[in-house]
């Protein structure tokens, strides 16, 4: 079916998780939608807070810039605006316009007719934002515990927070973690150039099919995943990488507080090794 054919078949009434038809029209290609509505307004009064916290600040150097989360001692109370109280304020805007964002995601689905799968992956991104700045401060019981807004700034968070628990590459759901990343981008790797080798052919050459793809890992492996199957284990592998970030931040510190290393321990003192 032709674009502007299908335009006109799904641009239609309904689908909405809330409101009805408000908001229910489109501005040129883009969909609104309560969630429209309530995406810009998250994410432009965040944006305008982080621009405000940088006017506050010492410099307008975009690497330096950088919005910290309140003192520990604070613990999980609201703090003054230039004690951390932007920090709480923009994180609020920010988890408001990312959910707001998946919500839209969901009433396109629905219009369309199609799987949750888009928003459903895009929540797994949500819940690694949420797990470092909510759940794992609340667990911790201070905000303080949240990471600064700065690009320079966070970089140095994460590299403290590391050297805590002295070696953090110790941490088992941290190995899960990066070995899903590493996997999901070897998939598509893989993926990528099978299929521009097969329908991305030279000039005066014909496209080939799926038949060509099964074939070439056949041939060179013994076993295809197939056209269907490779999506659905990249999806797999892409969550799951989001999903172990996830474990691997918010066991350090609400359960384990000593350093990675020492946690093989269990190993160690197996009773086999006397
Ligand atoms: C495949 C297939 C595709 C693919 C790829 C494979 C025709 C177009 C990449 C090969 C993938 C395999 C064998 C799985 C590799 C396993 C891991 C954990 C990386 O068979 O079907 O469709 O793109």
């Amino acid at each position: 079916m032709a674009m502007l054919d299908f335009e006109r078949k799904y641009r239609v009434r309904g689908g909405t998780l809330i409101g009805g038809d408000l908001f229910d029209f489109w501005v040129g290609p883009f969909f609104v939608g309560f969630f429209g509505v309530t995406t810009i307004f998250f994410a432009a009064l965040g944006t305008a807070l982080i621009v405000y916290g940088a006017a506050i600040g010492p410099t307008w150097n975009l690497w330096q810039i950088n919005i910290a989360p309140p003192d520990l001692s604070y613990g999980l109370a609201l703090a003054p605006l230039k004690e951390g109280g932007l920090w709480q304020i923009i994180t609020v805007c920010a988890i408001g316009s990312f959910i707001s964002w998946a919500l839209r995601e969901v009433e396109i689905c629905r219009k369309l007719g199609i799987g949750y799968h888009v928003p459903f992956a895009y929540g797994f991104a949500i819940l690694a934002y949420i797990s470092l700045v909510v759940i794992r401060p609340l667990w911790l019981g201070a905000w303080g515990h949240g990471f600064p807004y700065g690009i320079i700034s966070h970089l140095d968070w994460v590299s403290n927070v590391g050297y805590q628990y002295l070696h953090f590459h110790y941490n088992p759901a941290h190995m899960i973690a990066v070995s899903f990343f590493f996997t999901t981008t070897f998939a598509l790797a893989l993926h990528g150039g099978l299929v521009l080798s097969a329908i991305n052919p030279q000039r005066g050459e014909s496209a080939k099919t799926a038949e060509h793809e099964n074939t070439y890992f056949r041939d060179i492996i013994g076993y295809s995943i197939g056209t269907l199957g490779i999506h659905r284990l990249g999806l797999f592998l892409a969550l799951s990488a989001s999903f172990w970030s996830a474990v691997c931040i918010i066991i350090s510190g609400p359960l384990w507080t000593r350093g990675w290393p020492e946690w093989w321990g269990w190993w160690l003192n197996l009773p086999i090794w006397r």
